[in-house]
């Protein structure tokens, strides 16, 4: 196994330092949702998994249990590439599809977080023994050109992560991907779909509280890594629907006025009483949106599955 980083601390520290200058001084105040997944914050989301009401994961397991020998047949990929890997639970079903097809010879995960990458980069190579793993600590939005060169490569984006980017920045990250393969590879996209208002807002604010306890983790994020003194009980969770933009919208509500010290950015950041910090967008899709965007950036749609219940679509396009 070889684990490659293209993530100094001192470049997380920077990107860690700009983001949260930019987007707590922006009116509304925003922060970006890779910052959630210190340790802490990977561990909760494994949890949010396998909460009843987030149905997203169980349904997209659900659609590639059902076709991952087609996804091989179809694509016939030598080397598996996956992108914001997190633990790789469902990669296993596409890694054992394309194993007994007899075409796999390498994993290529890519993920923020070296810790999650490291241990599940770790298990894989243990469990497939044949297998090249080859992991790389980037980002997706940085690092697609660190993809190892070859022909015959499936990239993976599962999850419905593709829905954190805005429309724009949807495009511009679908056509570089586009540009890093070759014509006739391969790209399969896991995409939330549209749904009622009460099974969305139920998924990202749950009756445990994990969800809320993941979404004030990027405030713990921020104090340790800034030396910031967010008290992050005096926030409240809220996950809301915007039906304009089809998308959830993640936040965290001031419930008191307040004044927080961001010491490592030598920045004071007042906070109203009521007013929210967005920390996540999660878009939701429709078959034909989805398509039309792979095709806007030069890629051909060439199957669309989903669950039995119809909530998560699978597309698989050609380069
Ligand atoms: C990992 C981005 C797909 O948007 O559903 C889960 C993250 N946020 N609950 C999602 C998340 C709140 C998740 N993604």
């Amino acid at each position: 196994m070889r684990l490659e980083t293209h993530l100094t601390e001192d470049d997380l520290a920077r990107a860690l330092r700009d983001d949260a200058r930019a987007g707590l001084t922006a009116t509304p105040k925003t922060l970006p949702p890779k910052w959630f997944y210190d340790g802490r914050g990977s561990e909760l989301f494994e949890r949010i998994t396998e909460l009843p009401e987030y149905y997203p994961t169980r349904a997209e397991r659900a659609a590639l249990t059902a076709h991952a020998t087609e996804i091989a047949e179809v694509t016939g990929a030598k080397t598996l590439v996956e992108l914001g890997s997190g633990s790789s639970g469902k990669t296993r079903l596409l890694l054992d599809a394309l194993h007994r097809h007899g075409t796999l010879g390498r994993f290529v995960p890519l993920d923020v977080s070296e810790p999650a990458l490291r241990a599940a980069a770790t298990a894989i190579d243990a469990d497939y023994p044949d297998l090249d793993v080859h992991a790389i600590a980037g980002d997706f939005t940085r690092h697609l050109e660190e993809i190892p060169a070859g022909d015959g490569r499936l990239v993976a984006f599962l999850g419905g992560t593709i829905g954190n980017f805005e429309p724009a920045e949807r495009a511009r990250f679908l056509a570089g991907l586009r540009a890093v393969l070759h014509p006739g590879e391969w790209f399969l996209i896991g995409t939330d779909l549209v749904k009622d208002e009460a099974t969305l807002v139920a998924a990202y604010d749950d009756s445990a509280g994990v969800t809320a306890d993941f979404n004030r983790n990027v405030l713990r994020v921020l104090n340790r890594q800034l030396g910031a003194d967010f008290d992050p009980e005096a926030f409240a969770h809220v996950a809301h629907w915007d039906a304009d933009e089809e998308w959830i919208e993640m936040r965290l509500r001031a419930e008191r006025p307040m004044r927080v010290r961001v010491a490592g950015l030598g920045l004071d950041v007042a906070f109203a009483e009521g007013e929210e910090l967005r920390t996540e967008v999660s878009a939701k899709f429709r078959r034909e949106g989805i398509a039309a965007e792979l095709a806007a950036a030069g890629f051909e749609p060439v199957r669309w599955w989903t669950d039995p219940a119809g909530r998560f679509g699978v597309t698989l396009a050609r380069a």
